[in-house]
């Protein structure tokens, strides 16, 4: 694979004319070029960067220069017919993910046009599409000051998959755990104890079978609170997803409440239950503090659940909350999905689960109780309220959310 960087500052691809990958071009695996743009200028002041056409701040990289560079490093379809292909930097690019470093991996010339200041006029990126296959790639959703540092990590991304780099044999490894879509495991080393830490005693027992299922429940676990987009969302039997609220959800989520709270405030006796008077602003405003999980029919918002850690004395507690199902689908077995939905998203630390319901709403208890939950008489709750607790159970470490 040969690899070409073109930069207005070229010293950010040092590294890779060292040691690096150094290994690799020894064996003749890779070859490394970096061109400074500003050797394809023409003038006195080696200019690259122009004014905005319609008005604007800052200042844009001018078409010439990088012209002349694609003249340059472009080359025609090799024998196996495949083409340079050119990677533009860009925060509005297609995001950069393991998928594309395996496809960038598998081509031959990789030209990485890295701009500066506000980018680089459009013109330059539908000329290279005309005579290489062009590729815009963010590293990310945030904002570096140019294209090097995301063209050096993708870098790194891509080569590390070359045969022969790095001794591949880790890679195997690698790739059949990748496979299973989760966040990796904690890993541990000697010593056993290190500053008051202990190394997990599941890993010291030589129990393999046990290993590894402590291994496969601490990456799911950390896979729910890091990344739950990474997770197969949780389904309803007939395949209906129950998915993460958005601000959007508000003014749909303010009518079901006000649905069920009608409801509730009926079977309870009571018409003052302080939910039932929200406005829009109170449920943006609670959306933004608990996480909240929606499902919708057909495009309806008909159920949704909310959950949040609260400290408590004995340990953090899951509080789980409002609880809500459209009053045409109620008892239909909603409740219940939701209710273990939020349960089984609740952050590991969490001891227990606490949940309040009105004291005369018996068909909700009995629903508690089936999952679990019990009465606790012994704790204060609202007036005309009843709380419900259930332990959470968990196994594994006392894995901390600090450690997770
Ligand atoms: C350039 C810039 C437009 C900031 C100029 C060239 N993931 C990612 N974040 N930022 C970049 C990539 C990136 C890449 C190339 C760049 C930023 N800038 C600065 C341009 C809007 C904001």
């Amino acid at each position: 694979m040969r690899l070409d960087y073109v930069s207005i500052f070229p010293d950010f691809f040092a590294p890779l004319t060292l040691s690096l990958p150094g290994k690799a071009a020894e064996k003749g695996l890779l070859e490394v070029g970096v061109h400074d743009l500003r050797g394809w200028t023409h003038d006195r002041h080696h200019t690259v960067d122009d004014t905005p056409y319609g008005g604007g701040a800052g200042m844009v990289m001018k078409p010439e220069p990088w012209g002349d560079a694609l003249d340059a490093l472009v080359v025609p379809p090799t024998t196996t017919g495949q083409r340079t292909t050119v990677v533009f930097t860009t925060p509005s690019g297609e995001p950069f993910d393991q998928r594309l470093a395996e496809e960038l991996a598998t081509r031959e010339h990789l030209v990485f046009a890295c701009g500066r200041y506000e980018g680089i006029d459009q013109r330059v990126i539908d000329h290279a599409r005309t005579v290489a296959e062009v590729r815009e790639v963010s590293l990310g959703d945030y904002v570096l000051n140019g294209g090097e540092v995301a063209a050096l990590a993708i870098t790194e991304a891509v080569v590390r998959l070359l045969p022969g780099f790095m001794g591949n044999a880790a890679s195997l490894v690698e790739e059949s755990h990748a496979e299973s879509g989760l966040l990796e495991y904690p890993v541990y080393t000697k010593p056993p104890v290190w500053r008051g830490h202990e190394v997990p005693a599941v890993l010291r027992s030589g129990d393999h079978a046990k290993v590894a299922s402590w291994r496969r429940e601490q990456a799911v676990r950390r896979t729910a609170q890091r990344r739950p987009d990474l997770l197969t969302p949780s389904v309803l039997d007939d395949g209906t997803p129950i998915v993460r609220a958005t601000p959007g959800d508000a003014g749909e989520l303010l009518t079901l409440q006000r649905a069920c709270w009608v409801q509730e405030a009926l079977a309870n006796d009571m018409l003052d239950i302080p939910a039932l008077h929200e406005s829009l602003e109170d449920v943006r405003a609670w959306l933004g503090e608990w996480d909240t999980y929606v499902v919708r029919r057909a495009g309806r918002l008909v159920a949704a659940v909310r959950g949040r850690v609260e400290r408590g004395e004995h340990g953090d507690v899951w509080d789980i909350g409002r609880i809500m199902v459209a009053p045409d689908l109620q008892g239909s077995g909603l409740g219940r999905i939701l209710l273990e939905h939020i349960q089984a998203v609740a952050p590991a630390e969490v001891a227990s689960y606490v949940l309040f319901t009105g004291a005369a709403s018996v068909r909700n208890q009995r629903m508690y109780k089936k999952a679990g939950f019990r009465l606790r008489r012994d704790l204060p709750a609202p007036p005309g309220a009843v709380v419900l607790t259930k332990n959470a159970a968990r196994h594994g470490t006392d894995t901390r959310r600090g450690d997770l």
